[in-house]
């Protein structure tokens, strides 16, 4: 079975991060180990959520794992906490990175064309190192942008993305996706470029009108899981646009009109299903 380490933190009630990539993950069959950055009350678009950072953990828990022997296939971080973390995470590539293991950065740290309250551009500026160690990057527009020094825009073309899409290439990573790309009315999905063979991946669904909380880490550990299925990587990704829409159709329909999450418990038979 393949193994899989997920570093972020656990937002106890909000269907984000952990409590999102532990359930997908598995359930798409891979072992899921999980190293929590930090503990909060719920996410950060609560107001008062409270927050225990757990960065005096990370060293113990890896040396232990160490002294294992443990392996992983695949490293996956999401949401960090602060600049150090993102030092003590770097280590833990190093530590943990074998020749087989691909490590996937999701940068987490802003969207719609703002940094989430906990961040600055310092912030910014650390998250570029930690995706110079990755093998495949995926940030959202607003990411990208704010990584790249490129403008933000709102209404773009396919060269814009493309642009986008070299530039973030040059931070390191093999392969980078950007997600939450509109290129007309009513779609949306993700452009990504392999910097060894020099090819661009559109992926192109509809597109549901609606702002959820953690569809982002929905994307990306469905990615993950289906990675670790041994499909490739664009495979991977279409499977989880496709299950990312399908999710946010079933939570518009619940009559209990949730906001600070989806419904991705509603899903999860359907995803199995997903080719
Ligand atoms: O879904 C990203 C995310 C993860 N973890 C926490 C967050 C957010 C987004 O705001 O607040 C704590």
């Amino acid at each position: 079975m393949k193994r899989v380490l997920t570093i972020q933190d656990i937002s106890c009630l909000g269907k984000c991060s952990l409590t999102i990539a532990l359930p997908v993950i598995s359930a798409l069959g891979a072992e899921t180990v999980i190293l929590p950055t930090a503990v909060l009350s719920t996410h950060t678009m609560f107001k008062n959520f409270t927050c225990k950072d757990l960065s005096d953990q990370i060293e113990p828990i890896a040396a232990h794992w160490k002294a294992e022997g443990v392996h992983f296939d695949a490293i996956y971080t999401g949401y960090l906490g602060t600049r150090e973390q993102i030092g003590q995470v770097k280590q833990l590539f190093h530590d943990f990175r074998g020749e087989k293991t691909t490590v996937i950065v999701d940068p987490v740290m802003a969207d719609n064309g703002k940094l989430y309250p906990a961040f600055d551009m310092a912030y910014v500026e650390e998250n570029k190192t930690l995706c110079a160690e990755a093998d495949i990057v995926v940030p959202n527009i607003t990411e990208a942008s704010l990584m790249t020094g490129m403008e933000y825009r709102e209404t773009y073309g396919e060269d814009y993305i493309r642009q986008l899409l070299l530039k973030t290439s040059e931070l390191g990573a093999r392969i980078s996706v950007i997600t939450g790309v509109s290129l007309s009315e009513g779609k949306t999905g993700f452009m990504g470029y392999d910097r060894e063979t020099g090819e661009f991946k559109l992926y192109q669904n509809r597109r549901i009108n609606a702002v959820y909380h953690g569809t982002g880490d929905l994307f990306s550990s469905t990615f993950v899981g289906e990675l670790m299925k041994g499909l490739p990587w664009e495979e991977a990704m279409r499977i989880a646009a496709d299950y990312t829409a399908r999710t946010i159709e079933v939570t518009l329909e619940n009559p209990e009109k949730p906001w600070y999450g989806v419904d991705f418990e509603a899903t999860i038979p359907e995803l199995l299903a997903m080719k």
